[in-house]
């Protein structure tokens, strides 16, 4: 007796959108296209129409999507060997560490998967730097980070954002992390005391709506924390890799942070992959049994994330996205609509700010073929994977300003 049920060839979105929303928890609220393949800056959804990504995965697959040069390395690696543990060692993650030395000029990093696992790792890190150097007494130690920030979803990182459905519901959350404007260089030094650790900020606030602070920032919160012997940890987990315009988006206030954070497009958007950079006073804190993860630094990821840095560096894509962002800023400028409030961007990091929930506009584009994701209600995101071809890039615009 054949006791298998047949399943039905699904290749109707209305079906897998009510699959989805009957047996998935609806923590998004999604557009609703089903994507069943992409390439290079271009998605295809199961009904096979196609449309240009403007939000590349949050940044993510700034390298565009399935590259091939990342999917052979992929591919090669798992048919090798996927996970050792870092109860063992692997061929592959020394390779990466030092290829990351090299691109970075730090000294050293630490290998995890998630970004929120990566700034955790960080904000460890930072409270046994402050105990153990620093000689801030044990369990004083805090940390200073920015209003509107975004570092993930942990029950820690959450417990100090400021935006309440982050954490309502949440509670209770640790406690040493105080919050400070974002920009504000006097709110900082008022907030820094003999205990505090470490200042954790981001460079450009991407989920706040792209958000710059003033010209200068950096290199101020740079020489503050120098003098205080405070830790400046940099999340570049979206802002970093090019899509600013430069391989790191501090770099534009020449400044040299402690410690880096990094993910997203450290793998392509292939697997998760993320990183803590820093120098060996600091990541030298962590002992054998302090702090680990079973996919950390797998040679999978690894090999992946080797194959990643080396698309960013061969294809020039810093470069590429400070020349596209630069036509694209100039266009989006210049665009006429009343509803414009304003418009700001980094290389292909852009956000248009609206006078009106921005849902209907993208809902708009999606029907003309071109993905983009709202934020905070009225500001639209525009970060298409930096290998988008300029043409592409050009039609995109015209969609936009079209809906506009
Ligand atoms: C979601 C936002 C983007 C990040 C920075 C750490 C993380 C992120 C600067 C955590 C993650 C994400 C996650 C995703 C949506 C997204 C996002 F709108 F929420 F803010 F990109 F703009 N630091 N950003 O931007 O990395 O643990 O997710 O790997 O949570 O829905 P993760």
């Amino acid at each position: 007796m054949n006791t298998t049920v047949a399943q039905p060839l699904l290749t109707d979105a209305a079906e897998l959108i009510a699959i989805e929303d009957r047996f998935g928890a609806q923590n998004y609220h999604p557009l609703d296209v089903v994507i069943e393949r992409g390439s290079g800056a271009w998605v295809y959804d199961v009904e096979g129409r196609r449309y240009l990504d403007m939000l590349a995965a949050y940044s993510a697959v700034n390298q565009g999507h399935c590259h091939p040069a990342i999917l052979q390395a992929m591919v090669e690696q798992a048919q090798k060997i996927t996970l050792t543990s870092r109860a063992f060692r692997n061929d592959q993650l020394p390779m990466l560490l030092r290829e990351l030395s090299e691109l970075t000029g730090y000294e050293m990093a630490l290998l995890m998967n998630s970004g929120a696992e990566a700034v955790e790792t960080a904000l460890k890190m930072a409270r046994k730097w402050g105990e153990t150097v620093k000689g801030i007494a044990p369990d004083r130690a805090d940390i200073i980070v920015c209003d509107q920030n975004f570092h993930g979803r942990t029950i820690s990182i959450v417990g100090f954002s400021s935006e309440a459905q982050y954490k309502r519901g949440f509670g209770p959350f640790p406690g040493g992390f105080r919050s400070v404007p974002f920009g504000d260089v006097e709110a900082l030094r008022a907030a820094i005391t003999p205990e505090t650790c470490a200042f954790l900020v981001e460079p450009i606030q991407g989920e706040a709506g792209v958000v710059m602070p003033p010209d200068g920032y950096l290199r101020e919160v740079e020489s503050l924390c120098r003098q205080h012997d405070v830790l400046l940890i940099v999340d570049e987990i979206q802002a970093g890799l090019g899509r600013t315009g430069k391989l790191f988006a501090h770099q534009y206030d020449d400044v040299r942070p402690d410690v880096v954070i990094l993910g997203k497009a450290l793998s392509g958007g292939f697997y998760p992959v993320s990183a803590v950079i820093s120098s060996q006073e600091i990541l030298g804190v962590f002992q054998p049994g302090d702090h680990g993860s079973t996919f950390g630094g797998n040679p999978l990821a690894c090999a992946v994330a080797r194959a990643a840095l080396r698309v960013i560096s061969d294809e020039e894509l810093p470069e590429r996205s400070a020349k596209l962002g630069a036509y694209a800023l100039h266009r989006l400028r210049n665009m006429r609509s009343a509803s414009i409030r304003a418009v700001r961007g980094r290389g292909l990091w852009l956000a248009v700010e609206l006078d009106r929930p921005a849902r209907g506009l993208c809902e708009r584009l999606q029907k003309r073929g071109v993905l983009c994701k709202e934020t905070h209600d009225t500001i639209i995101r525009i970060a298409p994977p930096l290998v988008i071809e300029e043409d592409d890039l050009a039609w995109g615009l015209d969609q936009i300003e079209a809906v506009l």
